[in-house]
């Protein structure tokens, strides 16, 4: 009997996936391009289960019962297409090649189209969670085609996390749908962090509020609608304190957040699928901003902040009930900024599936997420029950009943922080660029037409009218008359 599936590309996550598969039963044969990581990893972890060492992608492949099944684990980009070149001289129709790291969808559908025409499977497979997730139980979001995963299936659905004893794991759609989801899932994860940083930030600039007096009033967020993994543990870092100066940790990391380009590709997935992702965008910007630390050492020196305020914030938000009011309407405010973020990552979906043909089901995805991900919170329940039962599922997440009502609750409080924000100057991208989506869907005018007089003026681009059919043009530089194009 041959091994039930290869994984090249041992480093964390392929090792723990490796590991994860042969904890659960299945023969996992091991390659990696440097024999060393092979070689750690059995002498470490044999005694967890069945392992293969194998020298050599030929030597992989051999060891494999068929269809054989691949699962690479490289550094995405070149390194995928050079283990995919080399793999493909060796696998026979029917073979299943699986790319579970973060390539960017783009090439998921590329080299999906390619391996086909070679009557070979390509699955390209989100895997969330991190090192820790792929030990013990992933979040996966597989796609490729429907016939791969009759195979597959059952082996992901096996390794990846529990919810209530459903496996956090289904097939989303073809070709690249699995990366196209995981991605999302990742730019969510940006804007859950920004609105997170943005909370602190306001808590502490205008109520004083320190890092470890936060840590309890997140904890205490954790029973409400807002209760999750990131929520959790911003608990435990913001009570962490530096062993070598005593000071909160927080204090002491340098605030330039870094990133590896999945928040990028879901910011520019959306403007290429017309979809708009401000939340994530912004907290793509918010970023890339804190990383600006020589031109910030500058302007932090010589930007007034233009405050004239006859009362501080201290004295404003610093105390007593004031001071826990605040606390609530930041709360409320957070809570209403994801739900747009939400709203927005779905519509995002809701975009993908139209351009590229694929049956994206919502409700699934967002069962997907609800362990194993980084992402994992109460509000993925919600965000099920809303595209559950009717027919029509709403066009956008924001006209669920359970959206519009929570969101009706917040607005008082979101409108006050965002407030407060501009009037003091503690920047706060994400809660303000939200509350703007909102406010952008609700009112029934936007100065649009304005830019559309300006285009039809400068560049002739023509316009619609409100009363009747047809487009039009203005002889802007002529008689000012209009004509129908
Ligand atoms: P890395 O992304 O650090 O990649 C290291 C692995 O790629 C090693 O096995 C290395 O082999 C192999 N490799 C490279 Br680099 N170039 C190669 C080439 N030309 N041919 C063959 N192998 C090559 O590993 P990772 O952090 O385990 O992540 C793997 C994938 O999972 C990535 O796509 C990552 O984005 C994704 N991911 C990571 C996380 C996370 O939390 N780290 C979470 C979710 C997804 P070597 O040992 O010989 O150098």
């Amino acid at each position: 009997m041959g091994a039930d599936i290869g994984v090249t590309g041992l480093a964390v996550m392929g090792a723990n996936l490796a590991r994860n598969l042969a904890r659960n039963g299945y023969t996992v044969a091991l390659h990696n391009r440097t024999s060393a990581r092979t070689d750690a990893l059995i002498n470490s972890y044999s005694n967890e289960g069945t392992f293969v060492r194998t020298e050599s992608l030929a030597e992989l492949v051999e060891s494999l019962e068929r269809p054989r099944r691949v699962l690479i684990m490289v550094k995405a980009g070149a390194a995928v297409d050079a283990v995919i070149d080399e793999l493909t001289g060796l696998l026979e129709e029917g073979d299943i090649v699986i790319d579970a790291g973060n390539s960017f969808y783009e090439e998921t559908r590329r080299r999906e189209a390619a391996l086909a025409e070679k009557g070979l499977h390509f699955v390209g497979v989100g895997v969330s969670g991190g090192e820790e997730g792929a030990l013990n139980g992933p979040s996966i979001m597989p796609g490729g085609s429907k016939k791969s995963y009759e195979s597959l299936g059952p082996m992901l659905e096996k390794i990846a996390a529990d919810y209530n004893g459903e496996p956090c794991c289904a097939w989303v759609g073809t070709d690249g749908a699995g990366h196209f989801v995981k991605m999302v899932h990742n730019g969510i994860e940006y804007a859950d962090m920004q609105v997170i940083g943005e909370a602190f930030d306001l808590m502490r600039s205008l109520a004083g509020l320190e890092p470890a007096e936060q840590a309890g009033v997140f904890r205490e967020w954790n029973t409400t609608d807002l209760a999750s993994y990131l929520i959790e543990i911003t608990s435990e870092v913001l009570e962490q304190e530096d062993e070598l100066t005593g000071r909160p940790l927080v204090d002491v990391i340098v605030d330039a957040a870094g990133q590896k380009g999945t928040g990028r590709w879901t910011a520019i997935s959306g403007l290429e699928v017309g979809s708009p992702v401000t939340t994530i965008a912004e907290s793509v910007f918010a970023r890339s901003i804190s990383s600006q630390l020589g031109l910030r050492e500058i302007t932090n020196q010589v930007f007034p902040a233009g405050i004239n305020e006859a009362v501080t914030a201290e004295e404003l938000y610093g105390s007593g009930d004031a001071r826990q009011d605040f606390v609530e309407d930041v709360r409320k405010a957070l809570y209403a900024s994801k739900l747009v973020s939400y709203a927005q990552g779905f519509d995002m979906l809701t975009a993908a599936a139209q351009e590229y043909g694929w049956e994206l089901d919502m409700r699934t995805i967002a069962s997907l997420w609800r362990a194993g991900c980084i992402i994992r919170a109460d509000l993925l329940d919600t965000i099920m029950k809303a595209y559950e039962g009717s027919e029509e599922q709403p066009r956008n997440l924001l006209l669920a009943e359970e959206f519009t009502e929570a969101i009706a609750e917040c607005l008082p409080a979101w409108r006050r922080v965002v407030a407060a924000a501009a009037t003091y100057g503690v920047p706060a991208p994400v809660f303000s660029s939200s509350l703007a989506y909102y406010d952008s869907l609700r009112r029934d005018r936007l100065p649009a037409s304005l830019t559309q007089g300006l285009r039809d003026y400068f560049g002739a681009h023509t316009y619609q009218r409100v009363d009747k059919p047809g487009t039009f043009h203005t002889r802007w530089s002529d008689d000012r008359t209009e004509t129908e194009v």
